[in-house]
Order: C-alpha cells, then structure tokens, then sequence
C-alpha cells in the first residue's frame, strides 16, 4: 500500500521525485522506508539472521558473524539513522560461457561494487540539488560490503519481495539485480511497504538447486552452495560436489525461476567481459601471473589463482564423469 506522502519538507509524491532521479543513472528500482516506522519488521528480519549466524549458516565468511551487533543496530554502522534509501539495478539475465564453462551472470561486467558506488554518489549529489532535500541531509553508502542487511532493506523500501530462494525479486525485473543501500539522517515519513509474494506453490528454485543448499525455503545453508564454494572459500573443499559447469558463483536457482525466464526472453543479448574466458585449452595452462593480469580490478579479483584452479579442475572432473 503506497499512498501518495507530503513530507515535512513539502515534497509531493517523494517516491517518485527520488525515482527520476535514480532512474537517470540507470537505477529503475528505488525506494524509501523511515528507520523507526520499520522497527518491528526489520526486528524479525534480523532475528532470522541472528540465527542463521547461530547455526554457523556462514560457513568460513566470518566477517559475517562479526558484523551480527552491527546488523542487529543499524545504528551502529549510521548513527544518525533515519530513513533507508535502496535502490536496485539489473545485470544481463544471459548465461556467461559455455554448457561446460560457466560463469554467474553478475560477472558480466564491470564489478558492481565500484560502478554501484559512484553512480550512488552521484545520484546523491543531484538528490542534494533538489529544493525538497533539506540542506543538511547526511548519507552512508553500501554496496555489499557494509554490515548492513540489503535484501531486508530492499523488501522493507518495497523493491520486490523475498524469493524462497532467498533472493529478491521484482515481478517485471526478476532477481538477476544488484541492490545498494543508502543510510540517511533524515525522516521522510515513510513506512514500509511490503511487495505481495509471488513465489504462490512454486518450490523450482529448492527442487533444483545441485547440492540441496536449501533445507527449507528461505533459507541458505552456505556451506553447501556452489556459490560460497567457488567463490567465498579459500582452500580445498572438505568434500567433492558437482558444480554443474560453474567455475565462479551460481545462477541455477535464479535460472529456473519464472521471473527470470520472463525477463531472459525479452531482454536483448549481451557479450561476455573479455575476462571471463571459457577456453579451456588457455584456461589450463595459464599462469598466476597471468590470471591475475586478466582479473585486476574485475569482480572475479575476488578468487584467487589457486581457488580458481581448484574450480576448474572440479568442473573438469564433473564434465569427466558425466
Ligand atoms: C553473504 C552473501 C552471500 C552468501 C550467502 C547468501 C545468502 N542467501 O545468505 C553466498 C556466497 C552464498 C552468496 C551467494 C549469492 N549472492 Co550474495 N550476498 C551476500 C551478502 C554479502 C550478505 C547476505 C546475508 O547477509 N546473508 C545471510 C542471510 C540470513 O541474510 P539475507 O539473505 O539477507 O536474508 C535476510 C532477509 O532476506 C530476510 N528474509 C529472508 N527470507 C525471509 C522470509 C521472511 C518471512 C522474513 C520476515 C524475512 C526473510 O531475513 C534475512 C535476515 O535478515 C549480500 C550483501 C548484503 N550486505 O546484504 C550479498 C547479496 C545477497 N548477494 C547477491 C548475489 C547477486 C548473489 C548470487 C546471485 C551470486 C552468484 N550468482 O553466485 C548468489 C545467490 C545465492 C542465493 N540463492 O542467495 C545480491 C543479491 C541480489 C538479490 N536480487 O537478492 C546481494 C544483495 C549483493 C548486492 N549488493 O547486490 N551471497
Ligand atoms: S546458487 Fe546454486 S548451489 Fe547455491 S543455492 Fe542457488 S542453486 Fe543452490
Ligand atoms: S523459483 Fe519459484 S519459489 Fe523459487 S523464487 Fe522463483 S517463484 Fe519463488
């Protein structure tokens, strides 16, 4: 329910003033949500989170468990909080490689951290411009990296709802989406407002994923995800799985959702980055020094030579055995 709101500081229809403006610098979903008409809601939120952190859910990202206090108190992390700006921007919904070699979607690209970041800042300044901004208004940027709740924000600002895959997805732009987060110190008077759910009996994503990293719906159980395995830890595996062909992230659970289908099919195709190379001839035998020249300052930087050969040689063994 999103009535039309007139802010203390006389901005008619807020939503949409903040909307043209993020929308100018390729954001097509954005939202605003006060921090204390959301309390109740973020507070189950977090306890989700508490407890996924108390079942040791995170697996090795232990900056996760470290940033529990932060994301239980947002106001730990802005202390002047008020109101949460989320804004989300899509990536090519086009898979990336070959049907031996993948690579997840959200690589396609240059790293999303960065170009997320400065285009938030610039929004920001331009949302600075406007009359209907009072002049002190603070903010904190995040994209990822902060210890900062993203999809709870994203549902709660009304981007989309929570897929039972986790992920948040929005009924026209699907979930192959980046989200970013805003902390102000300013009150705009909005309450939240919840997307309906649209996941209805639908269990594709649950019944699909490889390695069953879903032991119920809503709920990921790192360890076993091809995505935390590939990309997130460092080392050997404490056991063999397939990972279907992923050598860096997973898409499987977004691939089978029907939201993403929709959004695959009209959306026109997309070139993979240069960086992300699915030759395997080239692939085996290149050098650290040459796989750290090809992923410097890509999001793919975020795996290390050895790990990235350990992907390859996994991949290798299940295209092998099938
Ligand atoms: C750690 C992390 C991971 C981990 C754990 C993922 C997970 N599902 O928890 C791993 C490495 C596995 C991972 C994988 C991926 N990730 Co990731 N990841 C993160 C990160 C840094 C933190 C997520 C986190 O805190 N997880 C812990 C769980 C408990 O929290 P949560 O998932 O946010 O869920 C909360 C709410 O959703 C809510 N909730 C969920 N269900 C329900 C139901 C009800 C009824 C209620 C009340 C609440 C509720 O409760 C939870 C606690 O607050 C975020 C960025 C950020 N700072 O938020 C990116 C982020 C979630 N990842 C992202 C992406 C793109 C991916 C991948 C698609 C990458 C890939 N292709 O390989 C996969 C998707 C896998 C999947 N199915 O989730 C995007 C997701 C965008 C989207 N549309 O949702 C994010 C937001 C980054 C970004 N800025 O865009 N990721
Ligand atoms: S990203 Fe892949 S492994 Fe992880 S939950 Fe989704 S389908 Fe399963
Ligand atoms: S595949 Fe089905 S259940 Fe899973 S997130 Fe998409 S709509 Fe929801």
């Amino acid at each position: 329910m999103d009535v039309p709101h007139i802010s203390a500081h006389g901005a008619p229809n807020l939503k949409e003033q903040f909307h043209q403006i993020f929308q100018k610098y390729q954001f097509p979903l954005s939202g605003v949500v006060d921090y204390d008409l959301s309390l109740p809601l973020y507070r189950e939120h977090a306890s989700r989170y508490e407890e996924w952190i108390q079942n040791q859910s995170q697996g090795e990202m232990n900056y996760l468990a470290r940033g529990l206090e932060r994301r239980m108190n947002p106001m730990l992390v802005f202390p002047e909080l008020k109101s949460v700006i989320v804004v989300a921007r899509p990536y090519s919904p086009h898979p990336v490689g070959t049907s031996q070699i993948r690579y997840a979607r959200y690589l396609n690209g240059p790293d999303y951290h960065e170009s997320m970041k400065v285009d938030l800042e610039c929004s920001m300044l331009e949302v600075l411009r406007q009359e209907w901004v009072p002049k002190n208004l603070k903010y904190k940027i995040c994209v990822d990296t902060s210890a900062v709740l993203e999809r709870t924000w994203a549902a709660l600002a009304g981007l989309g709802w929570i897929g039972k895959n986790t992920l948040l997805i929005h009924p026209q732009f699907g979930s192959y989406l980046f989200l970013g987060v805003i902390f102000t110190n300013q009150s705009f008077g909005k309450p939240p407002t919840l997307h309906l759910d649209y996941c209805g009996n639908c269990t594709r994503c649950l019944d699909t994923c490889p390695t069953g990293a879903f032991p119920e719906s809503h709920y990921l159980e790192s360890k076993k995800c091809i995505s935390y395995l590939t990309l997130e830890k460092r080392g050997p595996w404490s056991e063999p799985f397939d990972s279907k062909g992923f050598v860096a992230g997973c898409d499987i659970c977004q691939e089978v959702c029907p939201y993403n289908l929709k959004i695959t099919k009209s959306t026109p195709k997309h070139a993979a980055a240069d960086y992300l190379i699915s030759d395997l001839r080239y692939l085996n035998q290149e050098s650290k020094e040459q796989y750290e020249k090809r992923v410097t300052g890509t999001a793919l930087a975020r795996i290390k030579y050895d790990d990235f050969k350990r992907n390859l040689k996994a991949m290798l063994e299940s295209s092998l055995d099938e």
